[in-house]
């Protein structure tokens, strides 16, 4: 099955940026917009894995997932993969806040992925949600200025998802597994805990 692990939006979000990237829906209707629905912020894009590599891929991930904490992130902007060029074909969210932690924590996937014999991309981990996809690729620096920046609301990532996509009609997307990021433990508690 086609595998990605992936953080999500908060709902409060999910409206927030569903009414600034509206503005864009309605100037350029050519344009691959992606649903709400969908959204997802990719951590690692895992590919075709063979149904008996999912046990310990997911053993893997489930421990890579809990040597970090929850994170706090705020969409500041847009951008497109390639960047600035004539022929881009993605439209992303970008984010500010934790992004080093997350960053952190989608080497640390990929690694688990590795130690399981995938082969998954080394390629500097960019955070980003995408909104719209365009096929040809063609220059999307008019569309990012006409979007403006949404103010908030702060999204808490508490959880992870192992999310299959699906072929085919239906939902395109189905979690399989959700693991809660571990809340970091208080020093205070940790001293209580070792003097008791
Ligand atoms: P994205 O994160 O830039 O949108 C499921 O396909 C998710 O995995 C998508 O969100 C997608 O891109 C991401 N992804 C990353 N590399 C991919 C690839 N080579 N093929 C398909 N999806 C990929």
């Amino acid at each position: 099955m086609r595998l990605f692990t992936a953080v999500e939006p908060p709902p409060e979000a999910v409206v927030q940026l569903s009414s600034t990237v509206h503005t864009g829906r309605e100037l350029f209707p050519e344009l691959r917009w992606t649903s709400p629905e969908d959204w997802h912020l990719t951590l690692v894009f895992l590919g075709d894995v063979p149904d008996e590599l999912v046990p310990d891929l997911t053993e893997g991930l489930g421990r890579a997932v809990a040597g970090h904490h929850p994170l706090s992130l705020e969409v500041d902007g847009w951008g497109t993969f390639p960047e600035r060029s004539r022929r881009s074909s993605v439209l992303w969210a970008g984010f500010t806040g934790d992004t080093e932690p997350l960053t952190d924590l989608a080497v640390d996937l990929r690694e688990a992925a590795r130690g399981v014999g995938l082969h998954v991309t080394d390629m500097p981990y960019v955070p980003h949600l995408t909104v719209a996809r365009s096929r040809p690729a063609r220059d999307l620096r008019r569309t990012l200025h006409e979007l403006t920046v949404p103010q908030g609301p702060t999204w808490r990532v508490g959880e992870v998802h192992l999310v299959e996509s699906v072929p085919g009609r239906g939902p395109r997307y189905r979690t399989v597994r959700t693991w809660p990021l571990p809340w970091k433990t208080h020093p205070d508690r940790t001293s209580e805990r070792s003097t008791s």
